[in-house]
């Protein structure tokens, strides 16, 4: 590596800005104030650095997290002390939950001041405690260019997630001298990627025997670029595929071997499969409740193999009965040897009777959805459309409720990196600024932001700052006036009793108005004859933010689903749509 010292004394603010270059960052998404000004003075002259300056820190944090999803890069936000810093808990938190490697930099007032109610203190490295992967307060400038060195080795490293460098203002302040690269400090972090061989022939041997088994697959196979060689492995085995909601993209939605999502709302295939399987293969992923159901029940006839860079996930929901620690890549391609070598001793997993029911739950049981009678609109059929009219190449970011549900079932994903959504922490408001921080990443490929109605109206500020940046993202408000998937709780488990879920948002706030306010295109479309026209438009313009107002029916709900907190066996196809396994447990 070459040295890229400066000896000359620069200040702390000054180094912190050369190290992000140094580190590759080109985008940082932020809002200045008091403590982190002196940040903000050198990037002015930074000609690696572009700022975006949003309208809100959460937008930040999103976007840096939208950014990292689509291009597998650090997202980098920042931000100043106290409210500033506050702001970017929710963003820290999601990513947090989807281990998304984000650097989130912010001010501190003066070391002297800290403990002492200072204007703008707040204590955010005790705050984000729970929810970063590690963070740093740094007080002496010296300490600025190692911090972020170590910042971006562990965001990027390993399980990804969130980094907090939180610097004080004097340190920003006084002189150092600027050493790169430096020489990380970090005893006892120290990832193990390469897996255990003899678990893997465990697994591989395992494969074989089976009779039913699924690989179930998660957002770690996205995080270790490893969709290639889990396209080789399922291809190998000819085992049936689940992508989690996090991993929608991993593998082809097109694939034969595909069964699509499990989980409360995933596909009765997919959900029964694991329910029936006699092995699970589980790479990169990490038995959320929303999967499982209720977990005394789930998949009781199933040994699992669970593959995870991260130890503690191992046995942490579900008992593994082969635990593979190490990175998914490395680990499906230790697979894919190790299971040649099973077929090369003449053993070879017989699944034909496995599918042939696998097919028939398939085929009897498809995702679907009904087309309101009254002639208005179908949410799902919007989103659909759009998926159609944009193809596999767009990136999708969702918010969180009835349409995120949607968008991941009606698209079909086909690339890795497409869809984009809050999936551990369900943050409301998350996909205008991802979008946002996805088309920065990735400005050659279109960005649909599948937006519902409640959740667009908590960040929809950052349409200023893709107007203002030349970010020209598509948003779709799929408009069905309520918060609906709470509406559908209180439809399903409420007696209809619409407690506080009706938004109004049919009449205010006007989305297309505001958009326009915005320095965006406004449309709106409000009945099936215009739905091609409207996308088709909004796919054409592309020098500016696009809104469309997709007024759709308000009473479709998200089938299947199986309630919370009961067993998966219990998965309803539609409403009162009990599936009928062949088991006379209809
Ligand atoms: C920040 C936040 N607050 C509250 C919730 C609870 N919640 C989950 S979905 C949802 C409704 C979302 O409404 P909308 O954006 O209109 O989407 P829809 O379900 O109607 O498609 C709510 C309130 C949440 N997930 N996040
Ligand atoms: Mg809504």
């Amino acid at each position: 590596m070459t040295d890229r010292s400066d000896q000359q004394a620069i200040s702390g603010a000054a180094s912190l800005i050369r190290a992000l270059e140094e580190s590759g960052v080109d985008t940082v998404f932020g809002i200045p104030g008091g403590a982190i000004l002196p940040a903000y003075d050198p990037l002015l002259d930074s000609t690696r650095l572009r700022h975006i300056l949003v309208r809100h820190e959460q937008g930040a944090g999103h976007a840096a997290t939208g950014y990292a999803q689509a291009t597998g890069r650090v997202g980098v936000c920042m931000a100043t002390s106290g409210p500033g810093a506050t702001n970017l808990v929710t963003p820290i938190a999601d990513a947090h939950m989807d281990s998304v490697p984000m650097v989130a930099i912010t001010g501190q007032v003066p070391s002297a001041n800290i403990g002492t109610d200072a204007f703008q203190e707040a204590d955010i490295v005790g705050i984000t405690l729970p929810i970063t992967k590690h963070s740093f307060l740094v007080s002496r400038a010296d300490e600025i260019a190692r911090t972020v060195s170590e910042a971006f080795h562990i965001a990027s490293t390993g399980r990804p997630g969130p980094v907090l460098i939180d610097i004080t203002k004097d340190a920003l302040q006084s002189t150092t001298d600027f050493h790169w690269p430096v020489e990380l400090n970090l005893p006892g972090y120290r990832p193990v990627s390469k897996p255990h061989a003899k678990q893997v022939r465990e697994a591989a041997r395992m494969l074989t025997e089976a009779k039913r088994p699924v690989l179930y697959i998660g957002g770690g196979v996205l995080k270790a670029r490893a969709s290639t060689e889990f396209r080789v492995l399922a291809e190998l085995t000819e085992a049936p595929v689940v992508t989690t909601l996090m991993a929608r993209g991993a593998f082809p939605d097109s694939h034969p071997l595909h069964l699509g999502m499990p989980g409360m709302h995933g596909t009765v295939a997919a959900v029964t499969a694991l329910q029936k399987a006699d092995l699970i293969v589980a790479l990169g992923t990490r038995f959320d409740d929303r999967v499982t159901g209720k977990l005394s029940s789930f998949a009781p006839h199933a040994k699992v193999v669970h593959a995870d860079i991260d130890p503690a996930e191992i046995s942490k929901n579900r008992a593994a009965d082969v635990p593979i620690v190490g990175d998914c890549r490395e680990v499906i391609a230790d697979l894919v040897v190790a299971v040649q070598a099973e077929h090369a001793a003449g053993r070879r997993g017989d699944y034909a009777g496995w599918w042939e029911q696998l097919n028939a739950w398939r085929r009897t049981y498809p995702l679907g959805y009904e087309l309101p009678a009254d002639g208005s609109l179908a949410p799902q059929q919007v989103i659909e459309r759009i998926g159609r009219i944009a193809g596999p190449d767009a990136i999708y970011a969702a918010g969180v409720g009835q349409h995120q549900m949607w968008a991941s079932q009606f698209i079909s994903y086909e690339n890795p990196y497409t869809w984009l959504n809050s999936g551990g922490a369900g943050t409301m408001g998350y996909a205008v600024p991802a979008a946002m921080g996805a088309k920065v990443g990735m400005p050659d490929r279109t960005v649909w932001a599948i937006d519902g109605d409640g959740c667009f109206q908590m960040t929809n500020q950052e349409l200023a700052t893709c107007a203002i940046n030349d970010i020209p993202i598509k948003v779709a408000v799929i408009n069905n006036g309520s918060l609906g998937m709470v509406r559908q709780w209180q439809t399903l488990f409420y007696g209809k009793r619409y407690s506080n879920t009706d938004l109004h948002s049919r009449r205010i706030p006007d989305f297309v108005k505001l958009a326009e306010a915005y320095g965006c295109v406004g449309l709106r479309c409000e009945s099936p004859e215009d739905l091609d026209k409207t996308i088709q438009q909004a796919m054409e313009i592309d020098d500016a933010p696009v809104v469309v107002d997709f007024v759709v029916h308000q009473d479709a709900m998200v089938w299947p689903m199986v309630p919370a907190g009961v067993s998966n066996d219990e998965i309803l196809a539609a409403q009162d749509v009990r599936p009928d396994f062949g088991d006379g447990e209809e």
